[in-house]
């Protein structure tokens, strides 16, 4: 296989300073024409080959320093382009054909809508143009924009407009510039007709800089949310990190077809539309959300990623993990401004909760499969299969533990030594490390990263053992950490000996009637500790202030990415669900009791074929949420959830998909039926002005309104199809109006959903990013098959050429419907395979993170492990797949 080893680095032989592009945009073939200046590294070096990089270009024309160059001086194939003994110095000037209209995979140039686009992260300008392809080769571009005035009156590209004028036979040109030295994958143009919103402000050193937002013609009014980001996530950067926006001129383009959320290219970031275009009648609160998350992600790129970018890919995370850490940073700041300490507290919780659910839902199953990798892998075949959730979520959470433990204001001056070593550099996880141990160390003398540094290059979830003894005598608590996290992934077949984690655990305790106890030790008192356990074990004793038996709050602020292991009675987890001063950990109280009971009813199910019912305990938990009004209503939707799909699949040891769903939909159906008056009360408590407002606050009372009317849907189904039509009806927001249609759809079998649903057609079929939710809605029904996945796909509104339509039916369906997806007759499975195959001709990159639907394939009952492995086996046997592709189903067949 092609596996490519982190420690086979090697430096590229060659700088090259300036690249000059001319590009003729056609639609059928594009001509552009590359001028790079080339010095030789070592002048002393012997003469040494330039290895450029190229994938379905065709060669028109190679000179060097103006002369053709003798095909006995150069060698092309299907990926390189090698001019032998390439001089100390000199201009290359290669001219190449590409053809953009042909190209579905949405990498390199391509032509959305009507529009060009490109994406070049991580290898995608070699299908531009040939190239040193690799994100440390960093190079100053101008770029000449060349195409029909009339189809494409905007030209754009990195940095700024130098010149633009007329051509003969209605052409036109313009002329970008960007001044910032920066790898290929930054590179971007576009070139369409866009509607465009623009402002002016003045940065944190007065500088006027010129933000600009292009979307499709008739746009323009939804994508004010996004410039309101735009200008929040500057004033961000520059409050909490000192960090200015460096160039006169920040531009995001929205795109119909993309593969990913968007893209950080310089000074032109390209956006997926679904995170740039809202407004309350088209999107709701998490699309709101969504896009201010990553309007901030993409933003902050600008500094980490950007203008201190990565040696290899394999230090991915060094900008991923970072920039999910500050757009993480930045939302929660965001949520939690203008409110009150005690709301801000909770505002946070609510962000952080959201994160973890993210993270347990797709990195913890990713870390206990085929693809485990540490946050930064070791090896690779395709570097586009490694933006997973490891390297970007679990990154982040490194991140987040190092904030932990070196506090806001060495971390600051952490960041701080960071740029002051590399800015303008192409450097390594390590280095990033090295500035943070650099502040840490000026902080406070005598610690150490050296135990830490172990996240880098080790996968796995750990597994965090507790236990605990009263000294009632002593007026001590004693607790004790244990470690442990086996060889996952590639790390088995090495039989790798793995080392302990550095892991802070923050940690508190109360007693059986909730209250805080205090804890002693040299440090001082305090409610909560941040243990550090840098070996496999240790204990910690500390004078308490009760003598009582003691609950313990494990992890709060979910301080590692870690599993928790601590053998609570259902009563304890009821204390601190109610009572706990840390609200990640109340929330965590609840959801673990939940859990417990599914997995426990699970097993029950599959001996009996009967749910086990609900506890009181349970119920009243589920109750006193409902009825707090002391907590903000988000925060409560969240601690009110059914725990995921996701999150129960990985918690049991053999998986039987079907035993969860029903196990989950018993308890769901319990708590409805016990509580269905408490709904009804907290669905008419949480009502919103009718004025839309994206705001948490506002947001939180839909979604707990939302979450009690789909309980009271599933508790008293005739009242809750009452409200449910009427919210439909009269919603004036998408928020409402889509909970209302969900609920209608999945909870109820009565004739009116099919009126819902073609109502919602009607009214929205023009607008592409409502009309996915409409065939999400649909692919996610308890009821949906393959054969009715099928006939969706048959809607003369679907197509699997546009990323976001295929996720919103065949991902939703594979990825978000448990019963459907996994009925006992394989149909589910065999629907899978046929669609990586179709889209593996079409677009790999896609292709391949459907292939991931069956990572976890052979910890499943063994009907479905076998049907699972045959379809996959299926896909491994054809003979012309994509690299993407193999390298998902040969691993997980490994
Ligand atoms: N850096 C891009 C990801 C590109 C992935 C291409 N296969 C988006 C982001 O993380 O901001
Ligand atoms: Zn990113």
């Amino acid at each position: 296989s092609n596996t490519i080893f982190r420690t086979d680095y090697q430096a590229f032989p060659f700088d090259i300073p300036e690249v000059k592009l001319i590009v003729e945009l056609d639609p059928v073939q594009t001509r552009i024409t590359t001028q790079l200046s080339v010095v030789r590294k070592s002048a002393s070096a012997e003469l040494e080959a330039l290895v450029l990089n190229g994938e379905d270009l065709t060669l028109e024309r190679l000179t060097l320093n103006g002369q053709p160059l003798d095909p006995s001086r150069f060698s092309q194939d299907d990926a390189r382009l090698t001019i032998f003994e390439f001089p100390a110095s000199g201009t290359l000037e290669i001219v190449s054909l590409c053809k953009p209209a042909a190209n579905t995979s949405l990498m390199g140039l391509y032509v959305s809508g009507e529009s060009f686009f490109t994406q070049c992260e991580a290898e995608g300008f070699r299908k531009i143009c040939w190239f040193a392809d690799r994100p440390d080769v960093m190079s100053i571009y101008t770029v000449t924009l060349r195409a029909d005035k009339g189809r494409y009156p905007t030209l754009l590209s990195n940095g700024n407009l130098l010149s633009s004028r007329e051509l003969d036979l209605g052409r036109h040109e313009a002329v970008w510039h960007d001044p910032f030295p920066k790898p290929s994958y930054l590179f971007a143009l576009v070139a369409g007709v866009f509607d465009c919103r623009e402002l002016t402000m003045r940065t944190m050193h007065g500088k006027e800089v010129l933000l600009q937002i292009y979307s499709d013609p008739g746009t323009f009014a939804q994508t004010g949310w996004a410039m309101e980001s735009l200008v929040r996530s500057v004033r961000w950067d520059e409050q909490r990190f000192g960090l200015e926006l460096d160039l006169d001129r920040f531009m995001i383009v929205a795109a119909r077809d993309f593969n990913m959320g968007a893209m950080e290219n310089k000074g032109l970031n390209i956006f997926n539309a679904a995170y740039v275009l809202a407004d309350p009648d088209t999107a709701t609160d998490l699309n709101y959300q969504g896009i201010e998350a990553v309007i901030g992600h993409e933003y902050f790129h600008n500094w980490t990623g950007n203008r201190v970018t990565c040696r290899d890919w394999f230090q991915l995370s060094l900008k991923e993990g970072l920039t999910v850490f500050r757009d993480h940073e930045f939302t929660a700041d965001m949520m939690a401004a203008g409110l009150s300490a005690q709301e801000a507290q909770s505002a946070r919780a609510t962000k952080r909760i959201d994160d973890v659910v993210v993270l347990r839902n797709a990195q913890f199953p990713e870390d206990s499969g085929p693809m485990a990798h540490p946050i930064r892998p070791e090896s690779y075949q395709s570097i586009s299969n490694f933006y997973t959730a490891t390297v970007y979520e679990k990154g982040s959470e490194v991140i987040r533990m190092l904030h932990t433990l070196l506090g806001e204001q060495a971390f600051r001056a952490g960041m701080d030594e960071y740029f002051r070593r590399h800015d303008g550099q192409a450097v390594t996880c390590d280095d990033f490390v090295d500035a943070m141990e650099f502040a840490y160390k000026q902080s406070k003398p005598g610690v150490s990263l050296d135990v830490f540094r172990r996240w880098y290059r080790q996968a796995g979830t750990p597994r965090l053992t507790a236990s605990m003894t009263d000294n009632p005598t002593e007026g001590t608590v004693s607790v004790t950490f244990t470690q442990s996290c086996p060889p996952v992934g590639v790390e088995k077949q090495h039989s790798l000996q793995k080392e302990d984690f550095h892991i802070p655990i923050k940690f508190g305790l109360l007693d059986e009637s909730g209250k805080a106890i205090l804890l002693a030790d040299s440090d001082g008192i305090a409610d909560t500790k941040t243990l550090e356990l840098t070996t496999q074990s240790k204990t910690w004793t500390f004078k308490t202030s009760s003598s009582g038996k003691a609950i313990p709050s494990i992890l709060r602020d979910f301080s590692a990415p870690v599993i928790v292991d601590y053998d609570y009675s259902d009563v304890e987890l009821s204390v601190l669900s109610a009572h706990d001063n840390n609200a990640f950990t109340r929330w965590e109280a609840g959801q673990e009791l939940a859990t417990r009971h599914i997995l426990k009813s699970a097993a029950h199910w599959r001996e009996t074929e009967q749910p086990l019912a609900a506890s009181k305990v349970l119920i009243n938990v589920w109750q006193a949420l409902a009825t707090d009004v002391s907590l903000d209503s988000g925060y409560r939707a969240r601690a009110m959830m059914m725990p995921s799909e996701k999150t129960l699949l990985e918690r049991m040891l053999v998986i039987d998909p079907v035993a969860i769903a029903t196990a989950r939909d018993g308890l769901k159906r319990d708590i409805a039926t016990a509580l269905s008056e408490v709904f009804h009360q907290t669905y008419l408590g949480q009502q919103t002005p009718s004025e839309y407002s994206p705001d948490p606050i506002s947001a939180g009372r839909r979604a707990l309104k939302n979450l009690a009317l789909n309980y009271l849907m599933v508790g008293n189904t005739e009242l809750g199809s009452l409200l449910a039509q009427a919210q439909y009806a009269n919603a004036s927001n998408m928020t409402d109006r889509l909970a209302a249609l969900t609920s209608l759809t999945h909870e109820s079998t009565n004739t009116l959903k099919q009126s819902a649903l073609d109502d919602f057609y009607q009214s929205w079929h023009q607008q592409p990013l409502v009309l996915d939710k409409w065939f999400s809605v649909q692919a996610t029904a308890p009821d949906a098959t393959a054969d009715k996945i099928l006939a969706l796909m048959q809607h003369p509104d679907f197509t699997l050429k546009n990323p976001n339509r295929a996720r919103s039916v065949i991902f939703a369906f594979c990825n978000q419907n448990l019963s459907g997806f996994h009925a006992p007759d394989g149909a589910g499975y065999k629907f899978w395979a046929q669609q990586v195959l179709t889209l593996d001709k079409i677009n790999p990159e896609i292709a391949a993170r459907l292939a991931r639907v069956m990572d976890l394939w052979s910890r499943f009952i063994p009907q479905a492990k076998t049907a699972m492995q045959h379809n996959l086996q299926d896909i491994a046997s054809q003979a012309d797949l994509s690299g993407n592709t193999l390298e998902i189903v040969s691993k997980a067949l490994a």
